[in-house]
C-alpha cells in the first residue's frame, strides 16, 4: 500500500501561497508530517517553505517520483537544491584554533589615552564601540572537548568607526616559538600524530614533547600550558593577552610600545586536572553552555581592557628583548593600566555565520596602532589574511556581515567570489579625474593609517636577537610566582604529560629543561616519572638571569575573585528532602549571584517533605559534581538509603571531596557521605553541616574561597 503525499489530502490544506501559513489553530500551526499525519506546532503563523530561489514548497517530505515505488525525478529542484546545499554545508575548520565559541557585546573606553595614541575608539571616555569576540582551543578539532589542556584563543574584533582593530590574543602572555618559521613545526607536534590520527586535542604524546625537548625556547610557554591556566573553568574566568609588543602612534608622531590585557572583572578560575578529565565526558560543550547561559540568563561577562605602555628606555634596560614573544614583562615592573571594559551582552544568531565564518586578521590595524619587528607577529600578519582565503574561499570575505566594518568604508576593489558590494559610480580606478559619486574615494593624507617610520638598516641574514636565548628565567619566574597548590599541580600535569609518552629519553630530556628552572619541580616530575636518576641540566644558550622577583599577578589563586558571583551550586536532592533547608540555600545561592541546579534521582523532580513537586535539573547521572563548582546534599534519611545504592551519586561525593570543594550537607546525607569514602575523620572546614538558614548564608560565603585547597594533600598519595 501507498502512502499519499500529504499535500493532496491534508484538511485544508490547499497550496498555500508565499508568506501564508499552512493552517492554523488558535495561536497553533497545523503541520503535516512525513507520513501524511499532521501534528501542532507552537506559536501562530509561520512562514511558507520556499526554494532558495523563493518557489513555494508544497511538499517538503516527499521527493518526486513516477508512482509510489518508481524511480525520482531528476526534474526535482527542491529536492536537487536541498541536496546541493545540503552536500556542500562544510567549510574547512581553521588550522588552529578549530573549536571557538563566540558572542557580541561592546567596548567602552573608560580613560582617554588620547596622549600616546591616535586611534580614534581610545580618545573620549564613555563612548561604546560594538565588539565581537570568539575564545577557542587551538590543538583540537572543531568537534573535540572544551576542556582540552590547552591554550584558549581570545581573538577580540572591535568595529571602530575607523575600521576594524583585531586583537587576536591568547590567555596565555607568551607562545612556544620565536619565529613564525617554527609554527607549521609546533602545531604539527601538537595535532594527532600523522600515521595514527591520535590523540585529539591532547598534547600529552610523544611527538609534542619531542619538538618541545628539543626547542628549549617552548619551555617558558610550557610552563603556564602545565599549569591550570590551561584547564580554565569558564572563558568568563580567564585573562587575554595581546602576547607582542605592538606600537601606539600619537597624533604627533611619537611611539609608545604597548603589550595588551584583558582582565576579567569575574576573577581567575580553573578546575583541576582529574575534574576536566570527567568533564570532558560529562559535557563536552561545558565552556560554550556556561557562556551561552551567562549572556541569556544576564549575567553578562566583562573584562577591563589593561595596557602595559613603556618606552625605548624602558625596552633597552629589560633583561630580555621586548620582541621577544616567549618573554612577558611583568605587571609589577610595568603597571596594567586600565582603560576600558569590553562586554559580551549578545549572543549569535547564528554559529555558522558569525562564528565559524569571522576571520580575524593581526593585520586588522587602526591609525594610532602599528606593529613591532616581533619575528612572531611578521609572520602572523602574514597568515591570517591567506588562511581566510581558504577557509572562507574568496576574497571577498569581507564582505559576510559579521567581517564587514560597521564604518562607512569605499575602495576599488572589485569581483571576485561571491561578491556582494561593488564600487558604485563609473571610476574603479585611481587617480581619475571623475568629479563626485562618479568618481568614488580618494585617499585622506590626514586620516589615513600611516606606518610608525621606524628606521631600519641591516645585513640580510638567519639570525635572532642575542637577548632572545635565555629561555628558562622567565619560566622559573612563572614557577615561583605560584603558591604551592598550583606548583603542585604544574608538577602533576607534567608527570601526566609525560607519562603519556612513550619513548623514555624524551622524557628524560624534558626534565633536563625543568633542571634549569626548579630543581624541586625537576625533582618532584622525575621522581613521579620514575626516573632512577635526575638528568643533567640542558646546556643553556645563555646564563640566566637571576633573582627575578616573583610576581602575583601570574597565580590564578592569588587573583580570584571576591564573591561566588556566576558559579554554579549542585543541589543533590531526593523526595523528602527539608522543604526549609532547600529553600535556605537556594536563597542564599541567588542572593550571592549564584547559580543553582537540582540533581535528582529523577529528572522529573522530587516532592518535598511539604509535598511541594519541584523539577530537577539533571537525573543524577547526568549531572555529576564536576559541573558544579560546589556542592550540597539535602536528601531525606530514606533518599540517602536509596542513594548509597546508587554509583552515580557515591561519585558525585566522591568526586566533590576529591576535587576540593566545598561541600554543604543535612545530618541525613552523613550515611551517604560515609558510603562514597568520605568518613567522619576526613571531615574538613570545607564541609559545613547545614541546619539553619544562617548555616545556608556561611555556607555561600565560604564558596567565595572556590575552593578548599587544603584538602588535596589528603587526596593524593601518588
Ligand atoms: Fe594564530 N592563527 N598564529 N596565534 N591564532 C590562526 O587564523 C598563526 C599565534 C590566534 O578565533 C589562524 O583564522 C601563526 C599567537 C587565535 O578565529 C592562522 C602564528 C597567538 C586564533 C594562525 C600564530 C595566536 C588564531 C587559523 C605564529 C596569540 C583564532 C585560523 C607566527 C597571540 C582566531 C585563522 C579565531 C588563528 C596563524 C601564533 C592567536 C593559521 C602563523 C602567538 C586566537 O592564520
Amino acid at each position: 500500500m501507498s502512502v499519499k503525499s500529504p499535500g493532496t489530502k491534508s484538511p485544508g490544506a490547499k497550496s498555500p501561497g508565499p508568506g501564508r501559513k499552512t493552517a492554523t489553530l488558535g495561536t497553533e500551526t497545523i503541520q503535516r508530517g512525513a507520513g501524511g499525519e499532521t501534528h501542532q506546532v507552537a506559536g501562530g503563523d509561520v512562514p511558507v517553505l520556499t526554494t532558495q530561489q523563493g518557489i513555494p514548497v508544497a511538499d517538503d517530505q516527499n521527493s518526486a517520483r513516477i508512482g509510489a515505488r518508481g524511480p525520482t525525478l531528476l526534474e526535482d529542484f527542491h529536492f536537487r537544491e536541498k541536496i546541493f546545499h545540503f552536500d556542500h554545508e562544510r567549510i574547512p575548520e581553521r588550522v588552529v584554533h578549530a573549536r571557538g565559541y563566540g558572542a557580541h557585546g561592546f567596548f567602552e573606553l573608560t580613560e582617554s589615552l588620547a596622549d600616546v595614541t591616535r586611534a580614534d575608539v581610545l580618545q573620549r571616555p564613555g563612548e561604546r564601540v560594538p565588539a565581537f569576540v570568539r575564545f577557542s582551543t587551538v590543538a583540537g578539532s572543531k568537534g573535540s572537548s572544551d576542556l582540552a589542556r590547552d591554550v584558549r584563543g581570545f581573538a577580540v574584533k572591535l568595529y571602530t568607526h575607523e575600521g576594524n582593530w583585531d586583537i587576536v590574543g591568547n590567555n596565555i602572555p607568551v607562545f612556544f616559538i620565536q619565529d613564525a618559521i617554527k609554527f607549521p613545526d609546533v602545531i604539527h607536534s601538537v595535532k594527532p600524530e600523522p600515521d595514527r590520527d591520535f590523540p585529539q586535542a591532547q598534547s600529552a604524546h610523544d611527538n609534542f614533547w619531542d619538538f618541545v625537548s628539543l626547542s628549549p625556547e617552548s619551555i617558558h610557554m610550557a610552563l603556564w600550558v602545565m599549569s591550570d591556566r590551561a584547564i580554565p573553568r569558564s572563558l568568563r574566568f580567564m585573562e587575554g593577552f595581546g602576547v607582542h609588543s605592538f606600537r601606539f602612534v600619537n597624533k604627533a608622531g611619537k611611539s609608545t610600545y604597548v603589550k595588551f590585557h584583558w582582565k576579567p572583572k569575574q576573577g581567575l578560575q580553573s578546575v583541576v586536572w582529574n575534574e576536566a578529565l570527567k568533564i570532558n565526558g560529562a559535557d563536552p560543550d561545558f565552556h560554550r553552555r556556561d557562556l551561552w547561559n551567562a549572556i541569556q540568563s544576564g549575567d553578562f561577562p566583562e573584562w577591563e581592557l589593561g595596557v602595559q605602555l613603556f618606552d625605548d628606555d624602558f625596552a633597552d634596560s629589560f633583561d630580555f628583548d621586548v620582541l621577544d614573544p616567549t618573554k612577558l614583562i611583568p605587571e609589577e615592573l610595568v603597571p596594567v593600566r586600565r582603560i576600558g571594559r569590553l562586554v559580551l551582552d549578545r549572543v549569535v544568531d547564528n554559529f555558522f555565520a558569525e562564528t565559524e565564518q569571522v576571520a580575524f586578521c593581526t593585520q586588522n590595524i587602526v591609525p594610532g596602532v602599528d606593529f613591532t619587528n616581533d619575528p612572531l607577529l611578521q609572520g602572523r600578519n602574514f597568515s591570517y589574511l591567506d588562511t581566510q582565503l581558504k577557509r572562507l574561499g574568496g576574497p571577498n570575505f569581507t564582505h559576510i556581515p559579521i567581517n564587514a566594518p560597521k564604518c562607512p568604508f569605499h575602495n576599488f576593489q572589485q569581483d571576485g567570489h561571491m561578491a556582494m558590494h561593488n564600487p558604485k559610480g563609473r571610476a574603479n580606478y585611481e587617480p581619475n579625474s571623475w568629479g563626485g559619486a562618479q568618481g568614488g574615494p580618494r585617499e585622506d593624507p590626514a586620516r589615513g593609517f600611516t606606518s610608525f617610520p621606524a628606521r631600519e638598516a641591516g645585513e640580510k641574514l638567519r639570525e635572532r636577537s642575542e637577548l632572545f636565548g635565555d629561555h628558562y628565567s622567565q619560566a622559573r619566574q612563572f614557577y615561583l610566582s605560584q603558591t604551592e597548590t598550583e606548583r603542585v599541580h604544574i608538577q602533576q600535569a607534567f608527570t601526566f604529560e609525560l607519562s603519556k609518552v612513550e619513548t623514555p629519553p624524551i622524557r628524560a630530556r624534558v626534565v633536563s629543561h625543568l633542571v634549569n628552572v626548579d630543581i624541586d619541580l625537576a625533582t618532584a616530575v622525575a621522581q613521579g616519572l620514575g626516573l632512577e636518576d635526575l638528568p643533567e641540566a640542558a646546556p643553556p644558550a645563555r646564563p640566566l638571569v637571576d633573582g627575578l622577583a616573583p610576581s602575583p599577578a601570574l597565580s590564578i589563586l592569588r587573583n580570584g575573585p571576591d564573591s561566588f558571583k556566576g558559579r554554579k551550586i549542585g543541589i543533590l536532592v531526593t523526595d523528602g528532602v527539608d522543604a526549609g533547608l532547600l529553600k535556605a540555600v537556594t536563597d542564599a545561592a541567588r542572593a550571592e549571584g549564584t547559580n543553582v541546579e537540582l540533581v535528582a534521582p529523577k529528572v522529573g523532580g522530587v516532592t518535598l517533605h511539604d509535598g511541594t513537586l519541584v523539577p530537577a535539573g539533571q537525573k543524577i547521572n547526568g549531572g555529576p559534581s564536576v559541573l558544579y563548582d560546589a556542592v550540597v546534599l539535602l536528601p531525606s534519611a530514606d533518599g540517602a538509603t536509596l542513594l548509597m545504592q546508587e554509583a552515580t551519586a557515591r561519585d558525585f561525593i566522591a568526586d566533590a571531596y576529591a576535587h576540593a570543594k566545598f561541600i554543604g550537607y543535612a545530618e541525613a546525607a552523613l550515611p551517604l557521605m560515609e558510603r562514597a569514602g568520605v568518613r567522619p575523620a576526613d571531615m574538613d572546614d570545607g564541609i559545613l553541616k547545614l541546619s539553619t538558614p544562617a548555616d545556608a548564608t556561611a555556607f555561600i560565603a565560604a564558596c567565595r574561597a572556590l575552593r578548599f585547597w587544603e584538602r588535596e594533600a589528603n587526596v593524593h598519595a601518588v
